[in-house]
This record gives C-alpha cells, structure tokens and sequence, in this order.
C-alpha cells in the first residue's frame, strides 16, 4: 500500500516542494488549503489532477489551523500515515503586527493538529513533522546553533513557534506519538515569498535590471543568515519521519552570510558593482560606474527586536538521516535571479502581483 501523508500550508514555498517530492516516492498527498479571494495555487497548479480520474494521488481540502473541527474532519477523512505541519503566519515582521493571530495559528494551531490525532486515536499510527525554526535561538546564546542550544526568540512568530515546538516534544513523550522538530535555517529558492528578503532583492536587481524601478528599499543590512535551498530541506523533513525513532533536528549549510551580500552578489549577476556609502540608516549602496543610487536603507523595515545572527550545525542530520544541503550560496542567489530575470521577460504578470518596498515588510 502506498504511505499517505497530510500537508499543512501546501501552498507555500515548502508545501509545494515537499508535495512533489512525495508524489515522486509514490505517496498520495492531501493538501489543507485557505479559501481565499484570489487565487492562492500558483506553487501547486502543476500537480492538479482532475478528480474524476480515477488514480487520483493529489488532493486538497479547505482548511484553516484556527479551525478545531475543521482538522479534525480532515484528519479523520484522510487517515494520514504522515502529517507535515508546515502551515504558518511565517513573516517575522507581520508578527509584530498581528501577535495574536501568530500565536493562535503557528502555537495553538500545532497543539489543534496533535489533539486531532490523539482524538481519533491514531497516535500509534500517523507520524507527526512540525516546522520548527532557528527563530528559536533569536538572540543565540551559543555559534553555530545546534539542537541543544538554549531558545530565546526575539518575535512574536519567534515565541510562537517555541510553543508549537515544546507541545509537539511534549506530544511525543506524554503519548509515545512519533512527533519530530526540525528546527530548519532560512531556505529559500525560486518561489519564495516576495517579502522575505532574498526574493524582495532577486525580484528588485530583475526590475532595475529592465528600467522598471529605480532602487530598492532595505532594512538591516547587516543582518546574518544560514540560507539554504528549499528543495534541499524537504527531503530532510521526510527523512525525519522515516526514522524508527522520533527525535529533533537541525538542518543548515553551516554557512552564514550578512544581508549585505545577498545583495551585492544579486546585482553582480546583472553586472553591477555595489560600492557602499554613509553608515546605519544614512547608508546608501551605488552603482560602481554611474554613481545611481540603486540601495536605500529605510529604518521602517527595521524589527522592533532583530536576530543579528544566525549560523546552524547540521551534524546530527548529517550522522543520524544522511542528510546534507546539496545548494550552495552561490548556486541558490544565481537560480533566484536567473527565475526572477525569466519571469520579467514573460511580461507585466511580474508586475501584477506589486513590487516590493510597498509595505512594511
Ligand atoms: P510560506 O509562508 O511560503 O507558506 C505558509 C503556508 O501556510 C501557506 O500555504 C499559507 O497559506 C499557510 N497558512 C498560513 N496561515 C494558515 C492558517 N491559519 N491555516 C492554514 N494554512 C495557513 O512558508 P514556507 O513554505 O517558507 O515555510 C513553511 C513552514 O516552515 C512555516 O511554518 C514556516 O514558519 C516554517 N519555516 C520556514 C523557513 C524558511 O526559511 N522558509 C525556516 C524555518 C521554518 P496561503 O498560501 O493561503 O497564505
Ligand atoms: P527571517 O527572514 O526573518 O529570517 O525569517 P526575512 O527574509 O524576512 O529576513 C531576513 C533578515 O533580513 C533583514 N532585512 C529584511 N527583511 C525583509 N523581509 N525585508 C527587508 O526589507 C529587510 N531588510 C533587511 C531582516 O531584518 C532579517 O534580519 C524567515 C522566515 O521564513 C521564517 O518563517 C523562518 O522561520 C526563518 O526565516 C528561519
């Protein structure tokens, strides 16, 4: 029989890979969707079915983490061997604008899926992924962070997902339920959101590059990241499920790199040379040959409480599930701007969706 699993928040950056990376091991996928008033499919349309086939292997339900009732209807109709709880208010930023619902989607969310499995007593069954994240360490009390480095988030989002990550160990002691953490670093690729920073550049340096704008808005530049690929870390969320024994985990490179450079290496790949100007927010970056000012830094994308630095060991993901990131920084800034530079030339789609540096992200 083939493995089912449920994914939660398939239609992000993460649901969209881990879902095909399942159908190509054969699985059955069901996916939990938010009914929204725009279309919300745009990573997923490629592995539509038509459900009057029969072999149908991808589905999607409506669904919400706020809703109790809801996942555990789902649950119950899907019978999953596998659960990936990937759904989340993943903006650090938007955090500190709507705390509550960051708590109430990311924290009791997590706790609303396991109490589902444990309702339908199917904790000896179905095994249990939650995305866990280095926001965890926040103000890092130790470099590199690894799986026992003490938490101390610095966000809403931070301090909510610290509780989906405790309840889902408690899950995991209290009922023997196969529940694991992976505590992933920043991932990143093609289809990332437009507000997360490496894709506000890539989508940016692509528009200035084509004479559609002029600069790009910036918050702290110094900022330190572990930045992966994406569809590297997804086969580390399966492997954590295909271990006889549930246990926590980090994935990273073991890399880290400031804001800084994501940038200048961005515009290199459009052959401009960043010179930087001025200090703090008075700081400006230039183009080397014309002088233009194509870099501002704008305090409003600034954090109330930032995380200066973060830089993961995956030593134990590397020892216990043979896993290791096959992208390297490099390789992942060039396949974000060669996409991003591709998608320009499809034409004002690009556009459609609003560039970045309107909002306060
Ligand atoms: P995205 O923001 O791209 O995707 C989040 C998904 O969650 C979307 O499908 C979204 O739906 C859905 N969602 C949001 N709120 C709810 C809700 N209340 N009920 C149901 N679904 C909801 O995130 P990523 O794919 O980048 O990340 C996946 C998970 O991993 C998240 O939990 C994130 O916090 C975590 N994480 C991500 C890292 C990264 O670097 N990418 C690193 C570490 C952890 P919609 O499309 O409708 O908005
Ligand atoms: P992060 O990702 O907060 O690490 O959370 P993001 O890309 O938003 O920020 C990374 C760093 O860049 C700095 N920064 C800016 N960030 C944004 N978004 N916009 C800006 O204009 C800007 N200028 C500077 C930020 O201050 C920060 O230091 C991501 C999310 O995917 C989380 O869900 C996940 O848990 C963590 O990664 C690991």
């Amino acid at each position: 029989m083939n493995k089912v699993a449920l994914i939660t928040g398939i239609t992000g950056q993460d649901g969209a890979y881990l879902a095909e990376l399942l159908l190509s091991k054969g699985y059955t996928v069901h996916g939990i969707k938010r009914r929204s008033s725009s279309f919300n499919t745009e990573r997923i349309e490629h592995l539509y079915q038509d459900t009057h086939e029969s072999d149908v292997r991808f589905k999607m339900h409506y669904g919400d983490l706020t809703d109790a009732t809801n996942l555990i209807r789902i649950v119950q109709e899907v019978q999953p061997d596998e659960i990936y709880n990937l759904a989340a208010q993943s903006h650090v930023q938007v955090s500190f604008e709507t705390p509550e619902y960051t708590a109430n989607s990311d924290g009791l969310g997590t706790l609303r899926l396991l109490e589902a499995i444990r309702i339908l007593g199917m904790e000896k069954h179905t095994r249990f992924y939650q995305a866990s994240t280095s926001e965890l360490y926040g103000q890092a009390r130790e470099t590199p962070q690894k799986e026992t480095t003490p938490f101390y988030p610095r966000s809403p989002y931070g301090v909510a997902k610290l509780y989906a990550y405790w309840i889902t160990v408690n899950y995991r002691e209290a009922y023997g339920m196969h529940a694991s953490n992976g505590i992933l670093f920043n991932h990143e690729g093609p289809t990332r959101g437009e507000t997360f920073i490496t894709r506000k550049i890539t989508r940016a340096v692509a528009a200035i590059d084509h004479g559609l704008q002029s600069k790009l808005y910036l918050g702290n530049l110094d900022a330190r990241r572990d930045w992966g690929h994406a569809r590297d870390y997804v086969e580390g969320m399966w492997l954590m499920l295909q271990q006889e024994k549930p246990d926590d985990y980090v994935l990273a490179t073991g890399e880290t790199h400031p804001v800084r450079e994501f940038v200048e290496l961005a515009f290199a790949h459009t052959g401009r040379t960043i010179v930087w100007e001025g200090q703090g927010v008075d700081e400006k970056g230039l183009d080397s040959r014309t002088g233009a000012v194509l870099v501002e830094v704008d305090p409003r994308y600034f954090r109330p409480t930032e995380v200066d630095l973060l830089l993961g060991d995956p030593s134990k993901a590397r020892a216990r599930l043979g896993w290791h990131h096959r992208t390297s920084f490099l390789d992942l800034v060039r396949e974000m701007m060669e996409s991003d530079l591709q998608r320009i030339q499809r034409g004002p789609h690009f556009l459609e969706t609003g560039m970045p540096g309107g909002g306060r992200e």
